[in-house]
């Protein structure tokens, strides 16, 4: 980090109703969206407390401080339910500090909005499902989480990005930016454009459904890739959901589809080695189990059913979404290298290919869960 980057945070840190004084900080962790610092602090009595620190992405989420009020809402209501069942409320949920005018985030002289959890300490989070366990255990805490949140009153909830996962609303946006192909960029990604437009189809099944009044709309997570799941180092289990920005009124096919995508893929988002990339059954088998289990009993046959839908939309939209932003000049995810958002895209529409695939493997294992 630059030294005027780290004058200025120790100036947004102190507005900030924190014991002790800052002694590190450093850039943290792995997302695409917002900008994640670990800092650390001296206690006055000896000894260290650490916290995160982030930057909302504002391009990205338009109206910080309703976000910060869904957030703030939703965990206060989990740290109720977690202490009816006598877990740890400080571990088991984020923690907002607030800042020393009692807000829930801070608005810098730059227009940048800046917020602060306590650290979960002695935690794991994974960029790789390492073992079936652990995936079945993420499912768990990732349907459970929804449980939770079941009783939630839903018309509370800001949409924190409109249309977040209307797959067809996506489509079009899609379209447009090829239709514009800003950078000249489409020659590169032909094949992909191909692929992403003879599916259009597909694209509106969940949300017809929706409309038809065939799936119920519930509080769900929104962005439940594996790494936003911390796991106790002590027991190895999923201790805390986390990012928690766009928990909104959606479908338990986006959580349940985005998990799948993520974890149950044999290959890392941004793989260049196609041949790398396949759709695991186990995972997929060893997740449905576990989601369901979380779910405690509560999914529709309906909705159980068409999980499958879930999984190939999900990632279906991520790929469009991958390689609407290459089209568009790489304006919203994070980038590491030249072509990075059409190599995600390019795993994305394998994993959709081989979905296909196994179609009916992936409806036969739904089915074998769904009775419990
Ligand atoms: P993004 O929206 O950019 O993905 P996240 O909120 O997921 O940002 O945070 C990025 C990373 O920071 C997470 O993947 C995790 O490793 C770490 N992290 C976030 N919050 C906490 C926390 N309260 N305690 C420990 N680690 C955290
Ligand atoms: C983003 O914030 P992060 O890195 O957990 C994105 C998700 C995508 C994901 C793809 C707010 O998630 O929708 O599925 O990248 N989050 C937002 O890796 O757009
Ligand atoms: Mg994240």
């Amino acid at each position: 980090m630059e030294n005027t980057d780290r004058v200025r945070i120790e100036e947004i840190i102190a507005r900030f109703d924190i014991e002790g004084r800052p002694a590190e900080v450093r850039p943290y962790g792995n997302g695409h969206i917002n900008d994640t610092f670990l800092l650390t602090y001296a206690m006055p009595e000896g000894g260290q407390k650490k916290y995160i620190l982030q930057r909302i992405n504002h391009s990205i989420f338009k109206k910080p401080y309703e976000l910060m009020e869904n957030i703030v809402n939703v965990t206060g209501y989990l740290r109720e339910m977690i202490l009816a069942y006598g877990g740890d409320p400080d571990r088991e949920t984020l923690n907002v500090v607030k800042t020393r005018s009692q807000d829930s985030c801070y608005r810098d002289d730059n227009g940048c909005y800046w917020r602060i959890f306590l650290f979960i300490e002695r935690t794991v989070c994974l960029e790789k499902v390492e073992s079936e366990k652990d995936f079945y255990d993420s499912a768990v805490a990732f349907g459970n989480f929804q449980r939770l949140l079941a009783e939630y009153p839903a018309k509370k909830l800001y949409e924190t990005i409109p249309d977040f996962h209307n797959t067809p609303s996506r489509f079009r946006d899609f379209e447009k930016a090829v239709r514009e192909d800003k950078m000249g960029r489409a020659a590169l990604a032909q094949e992909e454009i191909a692929f992403a437009l003879a599916r259009q189809k597909d694209t509106a099944v969940l949300t017809d459904l929706l409309k038809e009044g065939k799936l119920p709309l519930r509080v769900t997570h929104n962005d439940t890739k594996l790494n936003n799941i911390l796991f106790d180092e002590a027991s190895g289990k999923a201790l805390c959901i986390i990012d928690l920005d766009t928990v909104m009124p959606g479908l338990t096919h986006y959580d349940f589809g985005d998990s799948i995508r993520f974890g149950a893929s044999t290959g890392e988002e941004d793989e260049k080695d196609l041949s790398k990339v396949e759709l695991d059954l186990s995972l997929y088998e060893a997740f449905t189990r576990g989601y369901l289990e979380g779910c405690g009993g509560s999914l529709t046959q309906m909705e159980i059913e068409t999980l499958p839908m879930g999984a190939k939309l999900m990632t279906y939209e991520c790929g469009i979404r991958f390689l609407a932003d290459f089209l568009e000049g790489d304006v919203y995810y994070k980038v590491h290298r030249e072509g990075h958002n059409l190599d995600r895209a390019r795993t994305q529409f394998k994993l959709v290919a081989d979905m296909e695939a196994k179609w009916e493997d992936m409806r036969a294992i739904v089915e074998k869960y769904k009775n419990g």
